[in-house]
């Protein structure tokens, strides 16, 4: 297939960009690099050290002799030159990781909230209304995540994007689906809740084909093909707006530096290691809806922790303190997550969970980039309310 790649620079469209185009796909990289332009006005970097995009592309086709193709452009802001582009290549697929994905980031100030909205929003509407109107059948895959669900501490398992409900009508009880109601917890997780109402027009209205998948917490740095040359290593997170937690604590436990729970650490999350999100893609791209159908959800996440049991887990593998810190987030100090993923499952994922070996090699590379890690970049200052910022500023 000729698959489009959004976000194709980044943690998770990298990897991907490289597993399908070893599984001899024409892959082409769509991307405006504003990620690391946030690098730069945050003053941090990737712990792994990254070449550019051009750099790492004509490494893999010296590695590999296959050919990934580079286009430098914004999705929000340049929708001309998408619309002509999409006209002139006609993808048969499209994956889109093409946002701003950090919920701290996108809570640092009004101006990062405008533009995490402005960016995500328009991003997925104008590729939308830009399949419409080429007129092209590719099939859209969408990374989301499973933040629009919130985290209630109802205890029901969390079905696939959709909840069977009954409703009283004049004529008796009727049952219908709907979307899982949603319940985002920052501006980042808002943005994806308003895709999912996107996606769900244009399936209904044109008949696009689209997937959503709801993806947990992405840990882990490499995968098969970022280990084939060490310039195409992955690049791996770890400051306070963009470093995810597990990663964090990961990192943390590698530079002797206490492991930053927030609050009681009673948070449950969804897990899933990056060889995983990518292999989950390409089954996905196998499973494509028909035009007509509904959008197809998939929760993408293989299990689920609580966070103060992974800071106590590291701790007890490295040796490392646990500090408990007052939370910067608006959010449920205590949830039970209980999860369905049977789709991924029966379309033959075989789960990577956390095991010791693998959370070793990952401080094991923090361990040696460590020289890159400016510790005072490493705590979470975003504050989810002003009250919050000022508890969590006196903090000592
Ligand atoms: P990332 O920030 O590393 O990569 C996103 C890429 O998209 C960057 O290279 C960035 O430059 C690019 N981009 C952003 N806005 C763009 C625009 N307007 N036009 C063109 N390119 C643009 O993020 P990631 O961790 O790779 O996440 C990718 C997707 O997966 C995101 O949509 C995120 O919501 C989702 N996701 C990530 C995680 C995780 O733990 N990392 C978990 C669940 C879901
Ligand atoms: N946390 C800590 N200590 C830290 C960092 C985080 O205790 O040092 C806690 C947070 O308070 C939160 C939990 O860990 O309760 C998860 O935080 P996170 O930063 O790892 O994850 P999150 O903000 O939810 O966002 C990440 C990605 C995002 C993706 C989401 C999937 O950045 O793109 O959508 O995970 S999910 O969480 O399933 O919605």
């Amino acid at each position: 297939m000729k698959i489009a790649v959004l976000g194709g620079d980044g943690f998770c469209g990298w990897p991907t960009a490289l597993h399908l185009s070893n599984a001899d796909h024409e892959v082409h990289i769509i991307d405006n690099l504003s990620r690391r332009w946030i690098d730069t006005e945050l003053g941090v970097q990737s712990l792994t050290p990254m070449d550019s995009i051009q750099e790492r592309c004509r490494i893999w086709k010296q590695e590999t002799g296959r050919v990934l193709h580079f286009h430098l452009l914004d999705l929000a802001k340049e929708y001309e030159r998408l619309r002509q582009w999409l006209d002139a290549e006609k993808p048969d697929a499209i994956i889109h990781f093409a946002e701003q994905r950090a919920a701290p980031y996108s809570m640092k100030s009004d101006r990062h909230k405008v533009y995490t909205v402005n960016n995500n929003v328009s991003a997925t509407h104008n590729l939308l209304t830009a399949l419409v109107e080429t007129g092209i059948d590719a099939h859209l895959v969408h990374l989301g995540t499973m933040g629009v669900y919130g985290y209630s501490s109802v205890g029901a398992p969390i079905p696939e994007g959709y909840l069977e409900i009954e409703i009283d009508t004049p004529s008796g009880k009727q049952a219908q689906e709907i979307l899982y109601p949603t319940r985002p917890g920052s501006v980042y997780h808002m943005t994806k809740s308003l895709d999912q109402i996107l996606f769900q027009f244009y399936a209904q209205n044109d008949g696009l084909r689209i997937t959503d998948l709801h993806q947990g917490i992405v840990w882990g740095t490499h995968t098969d093909q970022t280990r084939r040359h060490p310039q195409l290593i992955n690049r791996f997170d770890y400051d306070g707006d963009y470093g995810t937690v597990l990663n964090r604590f990961l990192i943390q436990a590698a530079i002797d530096y206490p492991l930053t729970v927030h609050g009681t650490g009673g948070q449950t999350r969804a897990f899933i290691h990056i060889q995983d999100s990518v292999r989950c893609i390409e089954l996905a791209l196998s499973d494509a809806p028909e035009a007509g159908d509904r959008v197809k959800i998939f929760n993408q996440m293989t299990e689920t922790h609580r966070v103060r049991d992974l800071a106590e887990m590291i701790a007890g593998m490295t040796g490392a303190r646990v500090a408990y810190l007052p939370n910067p987030r608006k959010e449920a100090p205590e949830n039970d997550l209980v999860v369905k993923n049977e789709q991924f499952l029966s379309l033959g994922l075989n789960p990577t969970t956390l095991q010791e070996g693998l959370l070793e090699e990952v401080v094991e590379v923090a361990r040696k980039f460590a020289h890159r890690i400016d510790r005072s970049r490493v705590p979470a200052l975003s504050a989810w309310t002003k009250t919050i910022g000022a508890r969590v500023e006196k903090d000592p």
